[in-house]
């Protein structure tokens, strides 16, 4: 693209006049997305009204903003070098060289730039003038920029399960729990756990009123289970803590899907492990169809334009090790890491045909809350939350989205082709909500940082546009309503097994100050690498209506078919994504507020901010079990196996 010069340079000194004469277009003309060892295709165009001869400089800015200067030997040459020290592309040029329109290959970007935003600049100067001198660079007389990124990762898509129909008409899925290894990280391998694979697993593609059916195999050296999270099912067929697969044994599950399209997901839920488990990569989607989705002009093929996302960041030492063991301060506030991973690969590539696409959105993190949104504010819908379509697209350039939560998006690039997006999280927005004290704030959440890049092709062919409307959401009158249930959410408490502590909140300032004191959290961290998330729940640092979870313990009795109203309450410092088992809910008000348009759905978690009352209404419907308990929980995972859950039974 072209800088005009203003009026303003022809006062300055003589190389600027120079500069002031010429005119140069500096376009990059394939993808603006460059991977490691890729080429650079430049179309550089000069013109110019000025006899005397001029040097020619161009030079890439690197994210960290040192310059890198590009060097040939003539101004047609395509074999170039680079220099970290100031040369001239070309020197002594002239106007009457004719240069238009010439196209220049740099067939080899150097090895290890660091990733970020390139920018490359050209400018003039008096042939034999110093290029520093005149502080050129502040405006030069071309510019154009790309993304570099080091990792060639492309999106991995997991492998798309539908089942295998037997005698009685269901579809049987086969699932292992496996121990894996993967390398995320050139030249290491990291420990993991994956589901028929290394990591993650497999979808599952089925649709509304199939009958299913599982073999779970465990083949890990200790017990799991697996939960079907968001989905509608008998209490024994949850997968929660009560459902153990004990290792070596094979848990046989079966139900029906009772419920709309949705992105579901499935995950283990072993009291006091699942952090750990779902770290080291147990976790997969569900893909619900029904009669209304498949009625919509919606993109529907797997992979294609309709692209799966676990969005995960996890914590891998240079060495390949993933420990899920609590380190810094911060980690009281659950596992946060820097590598960012989609589908398993840490920031990826997404390369798409300009048309339009969808991302099934699924925060698989334990901990992390992300607010997504595109570099240059490519505006997006969304058309689902956690338990189905909404009733319109809603369009967003930002969208928060907690442990647990999916979300559905569709992504017009019909007009981006040959550009790249950049799928952000712009945390520091969002982390003085969700993270009221800012010590619990780790690095990323005081920045924006990347997710995945999508590579934008040529035309594709689905011919779709955005809808005008998607389905109908039936609403639940508040008056149906016949129970009323508060649910308060609390950090921070140390009980009397810790000793004398007592209420750190108010004895010692809030959970800031357990940094400074050796006989907090902080201190006991600092000392002992090896303490996990379960050891907190001895000192009910996590709570939910000052109880931590017991599982001999049912806390609340439900009544088949009973419209009811919970009232969740967040007293602590920090946002909590709240999850209910068994159904889908609607969101009624956020301290007294309707809910925003993208959160008008049905929903299986709700992320509560701090001092934020939150009232969401339901019908417990199909399954009462007295003796088989659905979890509520916090689904941050590491304050789940601290005890932040509680246990429900819906009796007929
Ligand atoms: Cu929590």
């Amino acid at each position: 693209m072209k800088i005009l010069f203003t009026g303003m340079l022809l006062f300055l000194l003589n190389s600027v006049v120079a500069q002031a004469n010429w005119q140069i277009n500096l376009d990059i003309l394939d993808h603006s997305l460059k991977k490691n060892n890729e080429s650079l295709k430049l179309q550089l165009e000069i013109q110019s009204s000025d006899k005397s001869k001029a040097d020619l400089y161009v030079a890439v800015q690197s994210p960290d903003s040192s310059l890198l200067f590009i060097q040939a030997p003539n101004l047609f040459s395509e074999s170039v070098n680079f220099s970290t020290t100031p040369v001239a592309y070309a020197t002594n040029i002239s106007a009457n060289q004719g240069v238009s329109g010439r196209v220049l290959t740099i067939p080899q970007l150097p090895a290890n730039l660091p990733a970020g935003q390139y920018h490359l600049y050209a400018v003039i100067t008096q042939a034999g003038a110093d290029v520093f001198q005149q502080n050129l660079w502040q405006t030069p007389l071309a510019h154009d920029s790309f993304l570099y990124v080091n990792n060639a990762n492309f999106l991995a898509i997991p492998q798309q399960l539908t089942g295998v129909i037997n005698e009685q008409g269901q579809k049987v899925f086969d699932l292992t729990l496996q121990k894996g290894q993967k390398s995320f990280l050139p030249d290491t391998q990291t420990a993991t756990y994956g589901i028929n694979g290394h990591y993650l697993g497999p979808t599952l593609r089925v649709s509304r009123g199939d009958k299913l059916a599982f073999n779970i195999s465990n083949q890990l050296d200790e017990p799991s289970t697996i939960h079907w999270h968001g989905a509608h099912i008998p209490a024994k067929m949850d997968g929660g803590p009560h459902q153990i697969i004990e290792q070596g044994s094979t848990w046989k599950p079966f139900f029906e899907i009772k419920q709309a399209a949705a992105t579901l997901w499935y995950h283990p839920h072993l009291e006091g492990k699942t952090a750990e488990q779902v770290y080291k990569g147990l976790a997969g989607l569900i893909i619900i169809d029904d009669s209304v989705s498949d009625s919509l002009a919606l993109p529907n093929r797997y992979g294609e334009d309709d692209i799966p996302m676990v969005v995960q960041d996890r914590r891998i030492a240079d060495n390949g090790d993933m420990s899920s063991q609590l380190k810094n301060m911060t980690d009281v506030m659950g596992l946060r890491g820097k590598y960012m991973l989609v589908n398993g690969d840490i920031t990826p590539t997404l390369e798409s045909h300009a048309q339009v696409i969808r991302l099934r959105i699924l925060n698989g993190s334990n901990a992390r809350i992300y607010n997504f949104g595109f570099a240059d504010n490519h505006e997006f819908y969304q058309i689902a939350t956690d338990g189905g379509l909404l009733t319109r697209p809603v369009p967003l350039t930002r969208m928060h989205l907690a442990p647990g939560e999916r979300a559905e998006i569709l992504l017009d690039l019909r007009t981006d082709s040959g550009q790249y997006l950049l799928l952000q999280s712009f945390s520091a927005e969002l982390s003085p909500l969700t993270l009221k004290n800012a010590m619990m704030r780790d690095a990323l959440d005081m920045q924006t940082f990347d997710i995945m890049s999508i590579r934008v092709g040529q035309a594709g062919d689905n011919n779709l546009s955005i809808p005008a409307t998607l389905t109908t959401i039936e609403q639940i009158p508040v008056e149906n309503a016949v129970v009323n249930r508060p649910f308060v959410l609390q950090e921070g408490r140390m009980n009397n097994s810790m000793g004398d502590m007592g209420d750190m909140n108010n004895s010692m300032g809030g959970m800031g100050d357990m940094n400074n004191s050796m006989g907090g959290m902080g201190g006991m961290i600092g000392a002992n690498n090896t303490e996990t998330f379960a050891n907190l729940s001895n000192m009910g640092m996590f709570r939910i209506n000052d109880k931590v979870m017991d599982r001999e313990r049912v806390d609340e009795t439900i009544r088949l078919g009973d419209t009811e109203i919970w009232t969740i309450s967040n007293e602590a410092d920090m946002a909590h994504p709240f999850h209910i088992h068994d159904i889908q809910f609607l969101i009624l008000d956020r301290n007294g507020q309707k809910p925003a348009p993208e959160e008008a759905g049905w929903k299986d978690t709700v992320l509560v901010f701090p001092d934020e009352t939150v009232r969401v209404i339901t019908r417990f419907e199909d399954f009462a079990d007295p003796d088989v308990p659905y979890m509520y929980h916090c689904h941050i995972l590491e304050h789940e196996d601290a005890g932040m859950m509680g246990q429900f039974v819906v009796i007929p």
